[in-house]
């Protein structure tokens, strides 16, 4: 499948607003690709298919999660974390995606992890900051990301955070340990 043909298969699978975003996080991918020494190509793919299964049905995403054997742990959390791994699955099986690199970028988009690479982190904060994304501390996030994608990234999960606390909702292990890694990640650099 070309690159055309991918955009208008994802594109079909959503509302117009949500494509917007998409077409946000494309061009928001490329330039931090450019800016921070990653490949601008395979930040473009993964962003192209990052929430390709955003508009999945509930009992579609959890019947891929229970029968593809992805981490059960996720039925337990907020069923918005479904479609990062999912989507994953989703851009190997039915759109021949076979760069592990990429289709790790998909999987994390969402919780983040432990020992992110640049193109995850890209993918990741890429989603936060492109133009069409309004939240309280978005504008932080884009002046940190002028020089630091770590910073950017950080200032992403703790609005995360902050927002499921505020809410009583649990946090996914994952998005703890991601920005955990980050703070340690900062502190290293400054030594
Ligand atoms: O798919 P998008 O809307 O573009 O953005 P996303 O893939 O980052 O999804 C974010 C949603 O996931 C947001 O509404 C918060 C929700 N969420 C629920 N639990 C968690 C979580 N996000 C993270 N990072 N960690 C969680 O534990
Ligand atoms: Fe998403
Ligand atoms: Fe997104």
């Amino acid at each position: 499948m070309n690159r055309e043909e991918m955009i208008e298969s994802v594109k079909a699978q959503m509302p117009e607003r949500r494509w917007l975003h998409v077409q946000g996080v494309m061009e928001t991918s490329v330039e931090l690709a450019k800016r921070f020494g990653s490949d601008p190509e395979r930040a473009e793919l993964a962003a192209i298919l990052h929430d390709v299964a955003k508009y999945w049905p509930t009992e579609r995403m959890g019947r891929i999660i229970r029968e593809e054997q992805l981490p059960q742990e996720l039925l337990e959390y907020d069923k918005e974390l479904w479609h990062a791994p999912v989507g994953a699955l989703v851009a190997e099986r039915d759109y021949g995606v076979t760069d592990p690199e990429v289709l790790d970028a998909i999987r994390y988009h969402t919780s983040g992890r432990i020992g992110m690479t640049l193109l995850e982190k890209i993918v990741c904060l890429a989603d936060y900051m492109e133009p069409s994304r309004e939240f309280p501390g978005v504008n932080k996030i884009r002046t940190e990301a002028e020089h630091s994608v770590e910073k950017a990234l950080l200032a992403g999960f703790d609005s995360t955070i902050t927002f499921l606390i505020e809410k009583g909702k649990r946090i996914f292990p994952l998005t703890v340990s991601a920005r955990n890694d980050l703070i340690r990640q900062l502190q290293e650099a400054e030594e």
